[in-house]
């Protein structure tokens, strides 16, 4: 490790011990952004990096709610306001059991840098619980959301911090904790995104995500003259990214051959086509059933016990579904097999050993926060469309949505060039930094 990326990363780490996943994620842009500070002393000598990896502040309550046997469940709500130099804070609320305050200071330190590319003006923020929605009831799922709000209603508002959904977190989730909200402040206003239609919810954004790290993945094959048309597609997840990036695909012309869930994959060497992914959506969203009932289904391979589906042959992995979900030695079996495009729909699901199989073989690589920035994006814009009072046509959003992500993929390719091949971590990190950065300088010391 460079000597300065260490001495930074030792104050990173003896300040916050036990945080690995934030270690991980302040290591992975601090090679990047340090040198960048050596030729750009303005922003060393007002400390500001050492600034943005301080969260403004962090918020940890009790959330005490009553099991449909009439237990008293006790989980730990979070909410980490990490920036808000451009912006109110903005970033998803995350529940499942491996939630901690490294996880979401990992996901809130990223969000600050992937909303800056987005162009609009949102501040970095992120949230959740260890609350496992899994196997819990409706009711279960409205009571913990509801003790969850009475809490936090008192921290957000749309011009202070507005949350949306992440993993575990989806339309059933927001409207309860959206619904809540109204009720204590007797406000309705556009406090949350990723809301219904009928109440505030902006069109594409279910959508958005997957979309996004499509349209992402098709700017980079453009730089080598290629195209998704007839290429081989590997998706892990089945959730909400998952599913939206498997439908572009297929509007497209490729062939996804992959999905998993947190108990195995399945490999449909016939691709999925829409009819097999409205089986997911429904059973995955509807049934809230496991991705093997694919495999009986239409009889495709099931790979029980294992989440990640790279050692399959593709030309295109969209890891979907969480972080560290693709390591070096997968790195390595999906650039032998013939992967040319890398485009991340999860946030930080390649190892930092991974990704350094992505550069050495200087393969297209989409970092998280670049390939997946489609869905804050769209939180934004429904947060201008409630501002506005309207609603924009399904053409409209979508078209705003392609347009942001071909200008984060120039950002990238204009702080990441070297030589012939684009550095998209390079890019990504640079260009979310510098704006960032300069409103910070302009705000003095806060
Ligand atoms: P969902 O909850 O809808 O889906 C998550 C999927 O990933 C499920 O298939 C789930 O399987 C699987 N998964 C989750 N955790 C694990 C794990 N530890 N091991 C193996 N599989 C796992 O979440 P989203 O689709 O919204 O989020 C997926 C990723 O995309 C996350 O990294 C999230 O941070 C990122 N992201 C999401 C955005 C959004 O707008 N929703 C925006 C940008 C990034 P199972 O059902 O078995 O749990
Ligand atoms: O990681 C992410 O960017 C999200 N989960 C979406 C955040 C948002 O505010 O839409």
């Amino acid at each position: 490790m460079d000597a300065t990326v260490k001495k930074f990363m030792d104050l990173v780490e003896t300040k916050n011990p036990s945080e690995k996943a934030f270690h991980q994620a302040v290591k992975e842009v601090a090679e990047t952004i340090l040198p960048f500070l050596d030729e750009n002393p303005k922003y060393k000598a007002v400390k500001v990096f050492e600034r943005m990896i301080e969260p403004e502040r962090v918020i940890i309550f009790r959330i005490p709610w009553i099991d449909d046997k009439g237990e008293v469940q006790i989980n730990r709500g979070y909410r980490i306001e990490m920036n808000s130099a451009i912006g109110p804070y903005k970033g998803g609320m995350r529940f499942h059991p491996t939630v901690d305050l490294g996880v979401l200071k990992f996901l809130a330190f990223e969000q600050v840098f992937k909303n800056s590319l987005t162009s609009l003006p949102l501040g970095g923020g992120k949230g959740g619980s260890d609350f496992d929605p899994k196997g819990k009831s409706d009711e279960e799922v409205m009571r913990f959301c509801q003790s969850l709000m009475t809490e936090l209603y008192r921290h957000i508002g749309p011009d202070t911090d507005v949350p949306a959904g992440d993993i575990g977190v989806g339309g059933r989730e927001i409207g309860f904790m959206y619904g809540q909200y109204k009720r204590i402040r007797n406000e309705f206003t556009g406090v949350f995104t990723g809301k219904g239609l009928e109440y505030g919810g902006s069109l594409i954004r279910p959508e958005a995500t997957g979309y996004g790290t499509v349209y992402f993945a098709q700017e980079m094959l453009a730089t080598i003259n290629e195209e998704i048309k007839g290429k081989s597609v590997a998706i892990s997840g089945s959730g909400n990214v998952a599913q939206f990036a498997t439908e572009k695909i297929i509007e497209l012309g490729g062939k996804v051959v992959t999905l998993s869930d947190s108990s195995g994959y399945i490999y449909d060497k016939d691709g999925i086509d829409s009819e097999k992914l409205a089986y997911v959506q429904n059973l995955k969203n509807i049934k809230r059933g496991r991705i093997r009932e694919y495999a009986d289904e239409f009889g495709a391979k099931y790979v029980e016990g294992v989440s990640r589906p790279w050692m399959e042959k593709c030309e295109i992995a969209l890891p979907c579904a969480t972080e560290n979900e693709l390591n070096e030695e997968e790195a390595k079996a999906l650039v032998k097999n013939g992967c040319i495009c890398v485009s991340e729909g999860a946030n930080m699901p390649s190892t930092p050993e991974a990704v350094e199989v992505f550069l050495e073989n200087k393969i297209l690589y989409g970092p998280g926060k670049a390939a997946n920035a489609g869905g804050v994006a769209t939180s934004g814009l429904e947060m201008s469309q409630n501002a506005l009072r309207m609603a924009w046509t399904r053409e409209e959003v979508d078209q705003r949505l392609h347009n942001i992500m071909i200008n984060i993929h120039n950002t990238c390719m204009k702080f990441g060039k070297e030589g012939d091949y684009v550095n998209y971590v390079k890019g990504a990190n640079i260009g979310g930094f510098v704006k960032v950065a300069d409103a910070m300088i302009a705000q003095g010391y806060v």
